[in-house]
């Protein structure tokens, strides 16, 4: 009776280290870019990364606010409370002007570069 047990505990082990290695080599792979939401404003207003970057803003606010993109190039995301963030990866260079839909005064935009080969610092 004990078998199925330990070989579904053995297997369990096996997944946890597939997913932990999968982190790792994301966090190798993809560069991250981070923009916070504090006092009705995007810091950094004006964010620079590679393409590939993934970006993630977070709600430092004490109340809600949202990212949506002015040309509609990604998602918009949900009411994000206060902590909760939302991310999304550049893949195309270019200039993306984003927003806060609960209050459009809040601007921002992520200036997206293109990777310059193997030469590209990390
Ligand atoms: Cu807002």
């Amino acid at each position: 009776m004990l078998r199925p047990i330990v070989a579904s505990t053995a297997l369990g082990a096996v997944v946890g280290s597939v997913l932990a290695a999968g982190v790792l080599f994301v966090r190798a792979d993809s560069p991250a870019g981070a923009v916070s939401i504090d006092n009705f404003t995007f810091t950094p207003q004006t964010l620079t990364v590679r393409a590939g970057t993934t970006v993630t803003w977070t709600n430092r606010d004490d109340i809600p606010h949202t990212v949506a993109s002015a040309s509609n190039a990604f998602a918009k995301s949900k009411a994000l409370d206060t902590d909760d963030s939302y991310s999304f990866t550049f893949t195309t260079p270019g200039t993306y002007q984003y927003f806060c839909y609960i209050h459009p005064r809040m601007v921002g935009s992520i200036v997206v570069e293109a990777t310059t080969g193997s030469n590209a610092t990390q």
